[in-house]
Order: structure tokens, then C-alpha cells, then sequence
């Protein structure tokens, strides 16, 4: 694969925010595949966060390692700046956030100051970055969730109506980026992206709370499974799809917006139906409502409609919603496979407890 090229003849550098979540530890891989020197942002905690980046982290000791980590928190806006001046990039990918809706109704003051206040700080540390005669450009997270109760399909002309303190962090995030387009001429992009699961799916998001959990019940590791709303219907596709849209979106000769979506919704319940099949399970046997996993206002019926994604960047998503559960349920059995050799040589395996989550 060719070298993608920056300023001058060096390869060109990525900077991504939330570099050690789901979608940020696929394109980390994606872009390194590419030929970019690839800089991410690592928040610091007491136990290690880096596990989604294992298959690609080298010492930085050795030479022509292309991926560098970098502590900060979108939440410091001036350690956000410096880290512009040391990792120097050609293109930005806003992918930190307060991710879970749930959550956000728990933690909403964090939520805004993550999501939409982050946003919004990391835009000033471009605005001035970009002053000193750096070209940049920059991608913006955003999510099928700032649609909330309008009805589908969901496009980018569809309006707003957010749900959730998530959500409307998520409109402010959209907002103040196509304002920094449009008020100082940069280089921003929104992608709006609809539901997007793997086998790197955070364990409290419900497809990978199922997969998980059915697993496990396959292999008698547990009994029940508790979760809230079965009737909500999601456009679900895959993360490594996803990466590459954010990427194209990149690419283009001007900055726009883009809706990304597979087109097709299908419910929490469908979803529980076929990931039962594969394992030959029934999982009305196992699953229990549990009130706590509610939210006060909920989102649904998301199905978007990305034609000017197909019709603009050329992209498609490869993998089916069959397959996304199949290789899911086949990645957490293996998990489940490898817990239960753990505890029957007579270790002790901690228990995740998403059930709990
Ligand atoms: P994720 O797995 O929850 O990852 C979130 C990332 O943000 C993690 O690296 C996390 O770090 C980091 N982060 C959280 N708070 C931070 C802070 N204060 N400062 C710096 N980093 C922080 O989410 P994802 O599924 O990869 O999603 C990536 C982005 O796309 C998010 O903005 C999300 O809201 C958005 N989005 C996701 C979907 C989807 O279906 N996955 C759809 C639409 C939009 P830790 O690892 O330390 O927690
Ligand atoms: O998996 P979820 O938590 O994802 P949600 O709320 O759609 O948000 C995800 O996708 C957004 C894109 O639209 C992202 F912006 C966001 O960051 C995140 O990645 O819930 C999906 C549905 C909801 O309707 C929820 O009420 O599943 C329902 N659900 C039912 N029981 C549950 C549960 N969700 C969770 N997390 N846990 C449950 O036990």
C-alpha cells in the first residue's frame, strides 16, 4: 500500500481523540495500514486502557514505531494545543466522548463538558494551531442519536431532536464544528454515524451486553440476563466499516457532513433472536426486564438513509447485520470457551459482571 503523503515528503500524521475505544483502536489500524504516523490521545488511569491497541502498540524506545500515545484529557483544552505542536497533524479525528446514553442521564454535567464543551475546546486549540499556517482537517463524531424522536429514514437534512443530555451534547459538538467551518474556514467534518458494533464493542453497549452474556449462558457460566427496552430498533453495522467512512470523509476536497448507515433497523429483540439461534439457545428462558437499564426518554426507531455517503465518498457497508452478529457471538464464545478451561484448571476468573451494567 503507498505511503499517504503530509507536508513536504513526510508520511502524513493522524491525531485521534479517544484512541483507546472501539472505533478509535480500528482506525488506528486502518490508518497505520495506510502509511500514517498515527498519534493518539490516553487518558491516564490507575489500570491499563490501552488493551484495544495491544495488536499495534510498540516501545517507543524502538525505531520507526509509527504510533505514538500521548497523555491529555478533552477535557484540558491547553494540554489539547501542545499536543498539536508535538504530534503536528495533517488530519484530526474527534472521537472522545462520554459514549454511553444511558449513562449520560447519571453523569450529564461530565457528558456535556466531554462531548460538547471537549468538542469545542479541541476546535480552539485548531482555530489557533491553524493561525500559525498548519493545514488541518479535522472529523467530528457525531451520532444517528442527535436525530432522537424525529421518525426514519434519518438523513443529513433531517432536523435535529435530541434525547438525551448525550444527544444534545452531540447537536452542540455538530453545531460549533460546522461554525468553525463556516466562521474561520477550517476543515471540519461531521459524521453522523449510526450504530456501529464489534467484537471490540464496550461490554455495556446491548449487542455486546447479549453476545456476551449469551455466551457465557452457552457455556453455563451464568443463567440470566438483564436488560431494559427490547423494542427499540437500531441500524446496526460494523466498526471496521465505519473507520473507513470517517476516513473518506476526510479525503474529499471539501469539508461537508455525511450521514453513514446501513439502511436497515432491526430491534433489540431481533437481535436477541439471532444471536440465540447461532448458539441454539432460547433466550426468553434467560432474560429478565431490569427497570434500571430504561432511560427517562428514549430513542426508538434510528434507520438511516447514507445515500449521499454512496453517492459522494463511494462507501458501502461490506458486512451484513447476519454476519455482524455471527462473528460477535463467535468471538465472545471463544471467550466464554477460554473462561471456562480458566475455571475448571482451578483459577480464578473475575467476573465482568456486564450483566450487572
Ligand atoms: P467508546 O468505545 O466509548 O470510546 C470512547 C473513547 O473516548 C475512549 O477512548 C475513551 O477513553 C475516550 N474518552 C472518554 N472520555 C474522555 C475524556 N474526557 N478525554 C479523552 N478521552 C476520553 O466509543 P466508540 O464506540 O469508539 O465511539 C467513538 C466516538 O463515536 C464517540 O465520540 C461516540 O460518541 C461516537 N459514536 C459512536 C457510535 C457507535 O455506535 N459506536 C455511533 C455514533 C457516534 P477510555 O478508554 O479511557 O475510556
Ligand atoms: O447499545 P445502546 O446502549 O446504544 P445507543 O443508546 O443506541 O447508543 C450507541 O449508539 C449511538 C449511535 O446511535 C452512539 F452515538 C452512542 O455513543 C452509542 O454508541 O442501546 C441501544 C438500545 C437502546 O434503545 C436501549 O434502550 O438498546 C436498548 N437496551 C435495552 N436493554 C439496552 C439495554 N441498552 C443497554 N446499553 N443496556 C441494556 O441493558
Amino acid at each position: 500500500m503507498s505511503e499517504q503523503k503530509g507536508n513536504g515528503s513526510r508520511a502524513r500524521r493522524a491525531l485521534i481523540t479517544g484512541i483507546t475505544g472501539q472505533d478509535g483502536s480500528y482506525l488506528a489500524e486502518f490508518l497505520l495500514g495506510r502509511g500514517y504516523e498515527v498519534h493518539g490521545i490516553v487518558r491516564r488511569a490507575s489500570t491499563f486502557n490501552t488493551e484495544r491497541l495491544d495488536a499495534i502498540y510498540g516501545d517507543p524506545h524502538n525505531q520507526g514505531v509509527r504510533l505514538s500515545l500521548h497523555y491529555g484529557d478533552i477535557t484540558d483544552g491547553a494540554a489539547l494545543r501542545r499536543t498539536l505542536d508535538r504530534a503536528q497533524p495533517d488530519e484530526i479525528y474527534n472521537l472522545a466522548a462520554q459514549s454511553h446514553v444511558r449513562v449520560s442521564f447519571d453523569q450529564a454535567e461530565y457528558t456535556a463538558d466531554a462531548v460538547a464543551t471537549g468538542t469545542l475546546r479541541l476546535l480552539e486549540a485548531v482555530r489557533d494551531y491553524s493561525a500559525e499556517g498548519h493545514a488541518v482537517r479535522v472529523y467530528q463524531a457525531g451520532s444517528s442519536e442527535m436525530y432522537g424522536a424525529r421518525p426514519p429514514p434519518q438523513n443529513e437534512k433531517t432536523a435535529f431532536y435530541p434525547r438525551s443530555p448525550y444527544a444534545a451534547s452531540k447537536v452542540a459538538a455538530h453545531w460549533y464544528s460546522v461554525n468553525y467551518r463556516e466562521a474561520y474556514k477550517l476543515f471540519v467534518c461531521n459524521g453522523i454515524l449510526f450504530n456501529h458494533e464489534s467484537e471490540r464493542r464496550g461490554e455495556t453497549f446491548v449487542t455486546r451486553k447479549i453476545t456476551r452474556a449469551l455466551a457465557r449462558i452457552k457455556m453455563g457460566l451464568q443463567d440470566t440476563l438483564y436488560l431494559g427496552n427490547l423494542t427499540a430498533r437500531r441500524d446496526w453495522g460494523y466498526a471496521k466499516d465505519y473507520v473507513e467512512a470517517m476516513w473518506m470523509i476526510l479525503q474529499q476536497p471539501e469539508p461537508d457532513d455525511f450521514v453513514v448507515a446501513t439502511g436497515e433497523s432491526h430491534s433489540v429483540s431481533e437481535f436477541l433472536d439471532l444471536a440465540a439461534s447461532y448458539l441454539g439457545l432460547d433466550w426468553r428462558k434467560h432474560v429478565k426486564e431490569d427497570a434500571r437499564y430504561l432511560r427517562p426518554t428514549e430513542v426508538d426507531f434510528l434507520c438511516g438513509d447514507a445515500s449521499k455517503a454512496r453517492e459522494k465518498l463511494g462507501w458501502t457497508p461490506k458486512v451484513t447485520f447476519a454476519q455482524l452478529v455471527k462473528l460477535m457471538i463467535e468471538h465472545d464464545l471463544e471467550l466464554a470457551k477460554q473462561e471456562t478451561t480458566l475455571t475448571k484448571a482451578g483459577h480464578h476468573v473475575a467476573q465482568r459482571g456486564a450483566s450487572q451494567r
